[in-house]
């Protein structure tokens, strides 16, 4: 994944400057509907896109609309789908920033933080976390680079934790900082549905190094790269914490 040209055609690019054409001449107005809309997309985002970045600029400012469209979309009891453990795909694919040869171990003696908008901001060690009640799904995991496969993933359902650590859940964003320096954030409604999962394990064993151990957040109904590795610290906040792709352009939202 590199920046969010890849997920424009040059096809779509000539329609937004095409729109853009339609918009500095009248008469080309009168040229459907399609054009139109995207013509509005250039005022209401400000760009005059005649250039490759200020189309990027237009796109990122269409991709924040389009992330406040897909919360208000989301709906928290909808489930994605589950499968039988005959539908596991094995091997599981790896997938980082990073060749796999370069994932760097995360340290024994390995503690999880809890910051920001939280009554308890005490550490937790694995053996934490498995005192809690914990519970395991089968799902498949869709990366936006074209593939998705699935597997079985275990641990501590979200909300649970959430609730333990006295988590504002009234606030907007749940962050996550990685020990790669991988980072990511998620909203509120879908840190606390049913499915997205602090997980322990992959394949009932304790999760492999390459899955992101200590700990991965499974969230089956979005796509992989809100999905983080080796998790260090989860933080809640009012302000909007981004992401390692999501910064690069990559939809915030990221639902599946
Ligand atoms: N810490 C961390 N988490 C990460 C990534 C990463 O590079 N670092 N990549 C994301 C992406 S793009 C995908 S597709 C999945 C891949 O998970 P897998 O290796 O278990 O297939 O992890 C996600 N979480
Ligand atoms: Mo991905």
């Amino acid at each position: 994944m590199k920046s969010i040209t890849r997920l424009f055609s040059s096809h779509e690019k000539e329609i937004i400057l095409e729109a853009n054409k339609a918009l500095a001449n009248p008469t080309r107005r009168l040229f459907g509907q399609q054009a139109l809309s995207l013509g509005a997309i250039s005022m209401l985002t400000g760009c005059t896109l005649n250039t490759d970045d200020s189309i990027e600029q237009a796109l990122m400012v269409m991709s924040r609309l389009n992330d406040r469209v897909q919360s208000w979309l989301f709906d928290p009891n909808k489930m994605a789908p589950t499968y039988s453990q005959a539908h596991i795909t094995d091997p599981f694919p790896f997938n980082a920033y990073y060749p796999e040869e370069q994932i760097r171990p995360s340290p024994v003696d390995f503690k999880l933080m809890v910051s920001g908008q939280v009554m308890d901001k005490k550490s937790w060690t694995l053996e934490d976390l498995s005192t809690m009640p914990q519970t395991s799904q089968v799902t498949r995991h869709i990366c936006v680079e074209g593939w998705s496969a699935i597997g079985k993933w275990g641990g501590v359902r979200f909300s649970d934790f959430l609730k333990r650590i006295g988590a504002d859940t009234t606030a907007k964003f749940v962050g996550f900082r990685c020990h790669d320096d991988y980072y990511t954030s998620i909203d509120m409604p879908t840190a606390l549905h049913a499915q997205t999962l602090l997980t322990l394990t992959y394949a009932d064993q304790v999760l492999p190094a390459k899955y992101g151990y200590p700990l991965k957040l499974r969230i089956p109904t979005k796509l992989g790269y809100k999905n983080p590795k080796y998790i260090q610290e989860i933080f809640v906040t009012n302000v909007n914490p981004g992401g390692y792709w999501e910064d690069q352009g990559y939809n915030w939202f990221g639902g599946s």
